[in-house]
């Protein structure tokens, strides 16, 4: 490894697939400003901005020390101007009155309201907003606004699904999701991947991998792992998506086309203790919790790349997509590694395989939180 000149310190590589990143934010005051900078950005929709900001946050997040002063952040990569403004004014003043603006900001904290109900993005957000509309109970009370299944779905759960999903509750999914998949035979392998895969506590939704050692076998194994939950009592919502995967199409430029595998966007019933639920009242008493759940099967030989893809995180996987491209001259996405230059997919069993193609030291999953 390189190091800064003048120091001994190791440089900082400006791609997140060659820094490991812990969930240890020794600069969490720095990014959850300059996170808040890229979700107003976002919702603005000036996308070179927000992916600006959005690299600034995430190689701080892999600094293994707290910067004291801008000073301490020479010879970082991916700060540009308005980002090192921000740090500075934090470091002088204690805050970012940028940052404390948007926060204060009536259209961003209602875009952030609605993008947090389920199947609503910042299209549909802005759309209410201009509309006049300053809260659920308003957009819900709105008869000429028409809600689709998902959205519908997500204002009915809403007070449930908004609240973080813990480690002890994705646990008890993956018993429930294996339960299910039992019938379809033994040589189903299933797995937990997104944010917990990579350590974390709490995650808005529980994301699972699922696969048979066949390929090709795998087709009806969604449809009847849904079969079962709603059998069972479980299923409050599903959104099932059936597989239109081609391998004869190139990996796309493109990091927001979603992969092309079967899968599955639910809302699952989560048993409870009575005494967690505290509202008192009788009618409001209920023993279970609705979850978000993420279901993806793709075919075995193209697993190791659908579960690099999904155990995230996003900055992690852009990054990895860039480095692909710009650095190897090689396509990257959820379903293969295609070599431009010697016009062939590279085949991988593991996530370690695919690292290798790329000439890149392996990065373990907790170490993927860029
Ligand atoms: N992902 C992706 N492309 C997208 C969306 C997501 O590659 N367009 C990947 C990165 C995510 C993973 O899929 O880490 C799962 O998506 P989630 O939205 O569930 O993100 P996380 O699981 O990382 O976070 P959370 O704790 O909010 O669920
Ligand atoms: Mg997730």
């Amino acid at each position: 490894q390189t190091s800064l000149p003048g120091t001994s310190l190791p440089a900082v590589s400006q791609y997140a697939c060659q820094r490991r990143t812990t969930l240890d934010n020794h600069n969490k005051l720095l990014t959850d400003a300059l996170e808040v900078l890229a979700e107003n950005c976002e919702f603005n929709d000036s996308k070179g901005p927000c992916l600006g900001f959005r690299r600034a946050a995430s190689v701080l997040k892999s600094l293994t020390t707290a910067l004291s002063c801008l000073q301490d952040a020479v010879g970082l990569p991916c700060l540009g101007d308005e980002s090192k403004n921000v740090i500075e004014e934090i470091f002088v003043c204690g805050s970012s009155s940028r940052v404390e603006d948007i926060l204060a900001d009536e259209r961003y904290q209602t875009l952030k309201l609605f993008t947090s109900v389920f199947g609503v993005g910042p299209k549909t957000a802005e759309k209410w907003y201009r509309r006049g509309l300053r809260s659920l109970e308003e957009i819900c009370a709105d008869s000429s606004i028409h809600l689709n299944r998902m959205q519908e779905a997500g204002f009915l759960y809403y007070e449930d699904i908004s609240k973080p999903v813990t480690v002890a509750e994705a646990k008890a999914m993956d018993c429930i999701i294996k339960e299910a998949a039992s019938c379809f035979g033994s040589g189903v392998t299933i797995n937990l991947t997104g944010g917990f895969r990579r350590g974390k506590t709490f995650g808005h939704d529980v994301d699972f991998i699922l696969t048979v050692p066949e390929p090709g076998k795998e087709d009806g194994l969604l449809p009847m792992v849904i079969g079962r939950l709603r059998s069972q009592g479980l299923l409050l919502f599903s959104d099932f998506q059936e597989s239109t995967f081609d391998l004869n199409k190139m990996p796309s430029h493109r990091f927001e086309a979603m992969d092309h595998f079967q899968k599955c966007f639910l809302i699952l019933k989560l048993r409870t203790a009575l005494e967690e639920g505290k509202q008192r009242g009788p009618t409001r008493r209920r023993d279970w919790k609705a979850v978000r759940v993420d279901l993806v099967v793709p075919p075995v030989d193209r697993y190791a790349f659908c579960l690099l893809g999904w155990s995230g995180s996003t900055q992690f996987e852009r990054d990895l997509r860039r480095f692909a491209r710009l650095e190897r001259g090689m396509l990257l996405d959820n379903h293969g590694l295609y070599d431009k230059a010697a016009n062939t997919f590279l085949p991988a069993k593991t996530e370690e395989d695919i690292f290798a193609h790329l000439g890149l030291d392996y990065i373990e999953p907790w170490q993927r939180n860029a």
